[in-house]
């Protein structure tokens, strides 16, 4: 491993999801998921579903050895079971056809987000049921893309899917109950659980899951990550850090709850949905988990009883804006978040193989003629790469990198206006225009690491 190289056999690729890019919401016998019925932009997003063989051909252009995509489930089970729509399934089988020619390794999400809205119909996630659901549905894309699949990821993001879909409803299907929330977290980690279980009965070669991981920390930490805590403010960071992250990762992984959790969910609908074996049903052996890293959450104690409606159990925390480098989201810019997350998960989790499942950010791209040049975006990927490769040096277990996102798409409640992809798409036209930024991450894949060159702007690590 060369100074700013990677291992041997790091995977490098990016990640996409169903609703964001697929559009044709009515194709082929498909019917609505929550997003549909949510959303007031017309879902025609990239029009992937068409112009799916154009975007293989692009990704192998810019030498991309991983695809992680997402299985639309009102395509597969449009009432939400019955039988499997055979139809919605043969568009996956094309996909992976093409795939496969183009030499480029699929990685199967099966639930980003997208809930057939006839499932919703019957209770949604905070319902039981729906998990059942989950895992039948998980069997039946298996039976039909297995021999093709090797690594299924069972859910993208739960903390975004419960929180701010049944708690914030800035997300669908825009409920907004605590209660609800904490409900759907837990049967979407027991759908995870059934799931895998299925997918593993059925002969799956690789399971894992994909979860959005921030480190927590105070607004002088961000700086310093050593920096000591007074009291008040660490029983913040750990609250915060129980919501976020070990309310996933440890019934997952260690098949038990995080004690600062327990007073929370009782005290937010309680916990009459959480039964005897539950726990050992959702900590399945995993193969790999998914981590999407894009910015710390930076929090500190307050004297207020307010909680966040995304944050219920945040009473007393206040959440803070940062003088860093923001995306134009307005999400801090802090590369070296993601080492300390790495060398966190690793000491906490020795044996898990780990994959950056996403990374990237939107910036405001500069359009000139047929070149678009978004330098922001190659030194975002640029310096979290260097603080990806100082966790690998240290030990840290990570197989891949995938950039968010392949192509500008459809960004959840916030429409078209965002642009996270390494290629521009002219929604007016759909022509596809690779930005400078997939120029540059081709040659990052070619050599397998960072050219010797110095960062292009000062990070806050050496500002610091
Ligand atoms: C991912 O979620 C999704 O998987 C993907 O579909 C989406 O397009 C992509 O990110 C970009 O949004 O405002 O500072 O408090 C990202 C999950 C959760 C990350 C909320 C940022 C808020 C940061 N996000 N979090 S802040």
């Amino acid at each position: 491993m060369s100074s700013a190289g990677f291992p041997e056999g790091f995977v490098w690729g990016v990640s996409t999801s169903a609703y964001q890019i697929e559009g044709a919401t009515s194709a082929d016998g498909r019917l609505p998921s929550i997003w549909d019925t949510f959303s007031a932009d017309r879902a025609e997003a990239c029009d992937h579903y068409h112009r799916y063989a154009e975007d293989v051909r692009l990704m192998k252009d810019l030498g991309m050895a991983a695809y992680r995509f997402s299985v639309s489930w009102a395509r597969v089970f449009p009432q939400g079971d019955g039988k499997p729509n055979a139809a919605g399934l043969d568009f996956y089988d094309r996909l992976l056809d093409e795939l496969g020619d183009a030499g480029i390794t699929p990685y199967a999400t099966l639930y980003h987000w997208d809930l057939p809205q006839a499932l919703e119909d019957r209770g949604g996630w905070p319902s039981r049921d729906t998990a059942r659901h989950f895992a039948d549905y998980a069997a039946a894309v298996h039976e039909r893309l297995g021999d093709r699949v090797d690594t299924w990821f069972t859910l993208n993001e739960p903390w975004v899917a419960a929180f701010l879909g049944y708690g914030s409803g800035s997300h669908a299907p825009g409920r907004t109950s605590a209660a609800e929330a904490f409900r759907s977290a837990h049967h979407m980690l027991l759908g995870h659980g059934l799931a895998t279980q299925a997918l593993r009965a059925a002969g799956a070669a690789r399971v894992g899951a994909v979860l959005n991981l921030s480190p927590v920390m105070t607004p002088a930490q961000v700086s310093d990550f050593d920096r000591p805590l007074s009291d008040e403010d660490a029983e913040a960071v750990r609250r915060i850090d129980a919501l976020a992250n070990r309310q996933f990762l440890e019934p997952m992984l260690r098949g038990s709850h995080p004690a600062e959790l327990l007073p929370i969910v009782e005290r937010n609908g309680g916990l009459g949905h959480v039964r005897d074996g539950d726990l050992q049903t959702i900590a399945q052996p995993l193969d790999l988990l998914g981590v999407n890293y894009y910015t710390p959450l930076v929090v500190q104690a307050q004297p207020s009883e307010l909680a966040d409606p995304a944050w219920p159990g945040s009473e007393g925390v206040l959440f803070c804006t940062v003088p860093t480098a923001v995306t134009a989201m307005g999400w801090p810019i802090v590369p070296g978040g993601l080492s300390l997350l790495l060398r966190r998960l690793s000491h906490d989790h020795p044996d898990l193989d780990l994959m950056i499942t996403e990374n990237g950010a939107d910036f405001v791209d500069v359009v000139t003629g047929d070149d678009i040049h978004d330098v922001e975006r190659i030194s975002f990927i640029e310096e979290h790469l260097r603080a990806l490769r100082a966790a690998v040096e240290e030990g840290a277990r990570v197989r891949g990198y995938l950039v968010w996102t392949l192509l500008d798409n459809l960004e959840w409640s916030d429409g078209y206006r965002r642009k996270f992809g390494l290629v521009h798409v002219d929604f007016a036209t759909q022509r596809r225009r690779p930005k400078d930024s997939a120029l540059w991450y081709r040659d990052v894949i070619r050599r397998n690491g960072l050219a010797e060159t110095r960062p292009r702007r000062p990070t806050l690590e050496t500002v610091a």
